[in-house]
């Protein structure tokens, strides 16, 4: 018997490389992949949680390696609730890819969708990006930021329950919150990416 009072889906976008697939497993199954071949063909993984005596359920969409192909389509960001956009914080050019991905959210995702940056990857000691700098474009794109790591389980069981506490919130109040469509660095209708786009060299 199923049983759940929300169901909510999160899905996850980034450059491939940067974690996605093991901040969900790491999520959904407690374990960091070993080497190589992290990526699991299934669509989506699925974990209840539960806050405040609720019980929540996440539907959690990773790409199964779409994400190198840049073949990401409206499908796949369809109704989703929230997004996790992640970057790897000793890459630069994962950083530098960002507002690619958001232009592809802005033309494929709601735009009530709860968006998240992530960096991913702290317990590693070449980083690249400072968090000051994470933190100051989520600022200026209107996102929370959470850095993280999937192989030493920081802040990874934080990232999905904030999204989950916050989603619950919004549903509950069904006041979800205003976002200004019409800034003009975002509504661009045309798509770069998979065109010669920054992001083309690390597909
Ligand atoms: N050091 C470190 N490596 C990580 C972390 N998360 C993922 N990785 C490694 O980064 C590589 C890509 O991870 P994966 O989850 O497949 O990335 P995806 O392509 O975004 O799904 C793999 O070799 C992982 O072992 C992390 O938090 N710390
Ligand atoms: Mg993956």
């Amino acid at each position: 018997m199923e049983d759940y009072k929300f169901l909510f889906k999160v899905v996850l976008v980034g450059n491939a490389g940067v974690g996605k697939t093991c901040l969900v497993r790491r999520f959904t199954q407690g374990l960091f992949p070993p080497g190589q071949g992290a990526t699991i063909g299934v669509d989506f993984m699925i974990k209840t949680v539960e806050i405040e005596g609720e019980k929540i359920k996440l539907q959690i969409w990773d790409t199964a390696g779409q994400e190198r192909f840049r073949s990401i389509t409206q499908s796949y960001y369809r109704s989703a609730h929230a997004l996790i956009l992640a970057y790897d914080i000793t890459s630069q050019p994962t950083f530098d890819c960002l507002p690619d991905w958001l232009r592809e959210i802005e033309e494929y995702a709601s735009s009530k969708v709860l968006r998240v940056l992530v960096g991913n990857k702290t317990d590693r000691e070449d980083r690249e990006i400072p968090t000051a700098v994470g933190e100051d474009f989520a600022a200026r794109h209107n996102m929370y930021f959470i850095e993280t790591s999937a192989k030493e389980a920081d802040n990874v069981e934080r990232l999905f329950m904030e999204i989950a506490a916050e989603l619950m919130e919004q549903a509950r109040s069904k006041e979800l919150p205003r976002y200004d469509g019409n800034s003009p660095s975002l509504n661009g209708r045309t798509t770069v990416i998979g065109e010669g786009g920054c992001c083309s060299k690390f597909s």
